[in-house]
C-alpha cells in the first residue's frame, strides 16, 4: 500500500517591516495557487510567515509589540487565506504571532496552525524552544528577543490524524528552534507521528559564536536529518528567507524523507515552492526495523540511566 500525499514546501523571501499583511497574504495565495496546480494536497509555510521577524527588534512599548501578533484567525487580514484554501480544497500549516485571552490574562505565542482543505481547524501548535534573550543587547548587530515577546508552548507536541487526500496520516508541528532538539522529534515520533512540520527563520550569523555562521545550513539540515531518520517521519522545513531587514536569513527549505535523505530543497532565498510526492507508509521501512520503538528502545534503561546521573565516576 502506498499512502501518498503531495506536499509543497512553499518557502518566503524576505518581508519588510512595512509590509502589510495583506500584502504578505497575496504572497502566501500566489505560492497556494502553484502548489495546487502541481497537484499538492498540503502546502507548508514558515515561522511568522504574515510579518517579518520582528523579534530581531527591541521594543519598549507592550502595545507596540502587540501590533505583531494576531488576535484571530482568520482575521481581516488573513481571510482571504483561508477562504482560498477552502476554494482550492487544500490544507496548509502556517506559523503565526498568536495573542489571546487565557486563564484571565493576555498570553502571547509563537504559533503554528494546520488546516484541513475543508477549512477546519485540525490542530494548533505553541512553541516550546524559544531561543534568544529578554532584554536589548546592544551588543548585538540585531537582538532575538523571543524570550521576551513569547511565553513558552502550553500545547506539548501534540500529534494529529488528518486526511488531505483519501488517505490518512498522523502529523506533527513544531517551529524553528524546535527542530534542533532531538526531543522533539522523539516525543511526536512516540506517538507514531508520520510527517513532522515545521517552519523557521534563522539568521546566518549567530551573534554569540560567529566562528559558527558558515555552519548554519549544515546544523539546519543535520537536524532535520537526524531527526527524520531517528523516528521514520517525513521532515518538511521551510524557511523564510534572504536579506530580511538586513539580516541574512538562511533559505534551504527542504522535504526530508525518513530515511533521512533530503528529496527535494530550495534552491534560491525568495518566494519558492518545492512538491514531493511523500508515501507515508515509507515510514515504516524505519518505525518497523533500525528505530522499532517497541523492539529494541527499553524505557526502563533511559529511566535508569537519568536515575543513576551522579554515575559519572571520579578518575
Ligand atoms: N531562529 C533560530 C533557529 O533556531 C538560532 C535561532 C539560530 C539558534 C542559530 C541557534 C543557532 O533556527 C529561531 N526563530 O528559532
Amino acid at each position: 500500500m502506498s499512502r501518498k500525499i503531495i506536499v509543497g514546501a512553499a518557502q518566503l523571501g524576505p518581508i519588510a517591516r512595512s509590509d502589510s499583511r495583506r500584502v504578505v497574504v497575496g504572497r502566501l495565495i500566489e505560492l497556494m495557487r502553484e502548489a495546487k496546480a502541481r497537484g499538492c494536497d498540503l502546502v507548508v509555510y514558515p515561522e511568522l510567515a504574515l510579518t517579518t521577524f520582528f523579534p530581531r527588534w527591541y521594543f519598549e512599548a507592550q502595545d507596540e509589540v502587540d501590533t505583531w501578533f494576531e488576535r484571530e484567525l482568520p482575521g481581516p487580514d488573513t481571510q482571504a487565506l483561508f477562504d482560498e484554501a477552502l476554494r482550492l480544497s487544500i490544507g496548509f500549516y502556517l506559523g503565526y504571532a498568536e495573542l489571546t485571552e487565557q486563564g484571565g490574562r493576555v498570553r502571547h505565542f509563537n504559533t503554528s496552525v494546520l488546516v484541513g482543505k475543508r477549512g477546519e481547524l485540525i490542530g494548533k501548535y505553541r512553541k516550546i524552544h524559544l531561543p534568544g534573550h529578554t532584554e536589548n543587547e546592544a551588543w548585538r548587530p540585531f537582538q532575538h528577543l523571543e524570550k521576551r515577546y513569547f511565553e513558552r508552548g502550553d500545547l506539548g507536541f501534540p500529534a494529529f490524524q488528518a486526511k488531505f487526500n483519501e488517505h490518512q496520516g498522523i502529523f506533527g508541528m513544531a517551529l524553528c528552534n524546535d527542530r534542533r532538539w532531538p526531543e522533539t522529534y522523539r516525543v511526536l515520533g512516540l506517538q507514531g507521528v508520520e510527517m513532522a512540520l515545521i517552519g523557521y527563520n534563522t539568521p546566518l550569523h549567530y551573534a554569540q559564536v560567529p566562528e559558527h555562521d558558515h555552519l548554519q545550513a549544515f546544523h539546519n539540515h543535520l537536524s532535520l536529518q537526524a531527526g527524520a531518520y531517528q523516528n521514520g517521519m517525513w521532515v518538511v522545513g521551510v524557511a523564510k528567507a534572504g536579506i530580511e531587514e538586513g539580516c541574512d536569513l538562511l533559505g534551504q527549505s527542504c522535504i526530508v524523507a525518513p530515511t533521512g535523505e533530503i528529496v527535494s530543497m530550495c534552491s534560491t532565498v525568495e518566494d519558492e515552492l518545492i512538491t514531493e510526492s511523500c508515501n507515508l507508509d515509507r515510514c515504516r521501512e524505519i518505525k518497523e526495523n533500525v528505530f522499532n520503538f517497541e523492539l529494541h528502545r527499553e524505557p526502563d534503561t533511559y529511566r535508569l540511566i537519568v536515575e543513576t546521573k551522579g554515575a559519572i565516576k571520579p578518575l
